[in-house]
């Protein structure tokens, strides 16, 4: 073949990624590359909307309320919508949940159920779309414990460990697909001109220990003594570094643990005297973010317990987060539990 071959040795699209890493797997099915390639159509789906919000005049406020109390944008529905549609038809879920919807989303009566529950923050970050700041789609995906016909709450239910597959959909000032299904996390960045997602970041490492944190330091006043010291800790000079850590807060969850996972360090969203279990939600955040961290060789905690070993009680529930760097979440957990002061 001539050198001049306008096919680039390695090439490797999402799609071939998923396909190929099922074929290492006997007996797969192929169900793996159908649920990922639907989650990858609706993020496209969103992405195109994202790019010409501004234009359109599609922001703006609808009248709903999210089951957590906030306002959802136009974005937030459609995103949710699209995602809903894009998988209910392919016969591989037997349920859906999703952060801007109360109850379990079932599949319509026509279409056949499958073996796999979905669950998704449709548009993570929200709050900043209107600043053009970078915002996010994440997934977790579990295999159903009922044996068939319409999933049922306990298909959803389960503690993050069981997660079979999880990613996040970023779209900032490139659109990234990083997903893992327990053999690395890898990230993909889209090609605009083709429409294709390209292997980008191949097996994603987080750094053992980092120098950045972040969380919003707003909350302090409302934070126990352990919080406070533990961030005093981060401020003070590193006698490895010979600096302090650096404070980094987009305020998009996705785009920060984003940042941590290529950078390390940690991200922290903790609970406070108003909201004792904080803000982010279990389910949808921080286990599938968790998990990927996890892979990409982190660590994930509520600063008591690993995030993945948590037993949910119900869909929308909420838990402090602790993510990133091996180091610095053990760092943080020796302040929360005193044993570091
Ligand atoms: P949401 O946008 O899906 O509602 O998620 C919650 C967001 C996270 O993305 C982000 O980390 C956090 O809320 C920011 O909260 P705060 O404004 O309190 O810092
Ligand atoms: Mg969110």
């Amino acid at each position: 073949m001539s050198s001049r071959t306008p096919f680039p040795d390695k090439l490797i699209t999402l799609e071939r990624h998923i396909i190929e890493g099922e074929h290492s797997h006997p007996g797969a099915t192929g169900e793996f590359s159908g649920l990922l390639h639907g989650i990858s159509l609706a993020a496209k789906l969103v992405w195109r909307e994202v790019t010409k919000a501004g234009l359109v005049n599609i922001l703006g406020k609808t009248d709903r309320m999210n089951i957590s109390g906030d306002v959802i944008k136009k974005l937030d529905e459609f995103a949710d919508v699209t995602i809903y549609k894009a998988m209910d038809h392919l016969g591989h879920l037997c349920v859906m949940a999703s952060e801007e919807n109360e109850d379990l989303l079932h599949i319509p009566e026509h279409y056949p159920n499958g073996k796999y529950a979905l669950l998704f923050d449709p548009l993570d970050g929200s709050g900043n779309i209107d600043a053009n700041v970078t915002i996010g789609t994440i997934f977790s995906i579990y295999r159903r414990v009922t044996a068939s016909g319409p999933g049922k709450m306990e298909d959803v239910l389960q503690p993050g460990h069981r997660q079979v597959a999880a990613g996040y959909v970023l779209y900032g000032s490139s659109m990234m697909f990083v997903y893992s299904t327990g053999h690395g996390v890898h990230g993909f960045t889209l090609d605009p001109s083709v429409g294709e997602f390209l292997l980008s970041h191949e097996n994603i490492r987080i750094p053992r220990k980092g120098t950045i944190y972040s969380t919003n330091e707003g909350n302090t006043g409302r934070w126990v003594p352990e919080m406070q010291r533990y961030v005093s800790y981060l401020k003070k000079e590193d006698p490895e570094t010979g600096r302090p850590y650096s404070a980094r807060y987009i305020g998009s969850l996705v785009a920060d643990v984003h940042r941590t996972m290529l950078y390390g360090g940690i991200y922290f969203y903790a609970g406070d005297t108003k909201n004792p279990n904080g803000k982010l939600r279990l389910m949808y955040e921080n286990n599938p973010l968790a998990y990927l961290v996890e892979e990409a060789g982190g660590a994930s905690t509520n600063g008591r317990i690993r995030t993945l070993d948590i037993q949910p009680s119900s869909l929308h529930e909420r838990s402090p987060l602790f993510i990133g760097s091996v180091d610095d979440v053990s760092i943080a957990q020796e302040f929360l539990s005193g044993k570091r002061v």
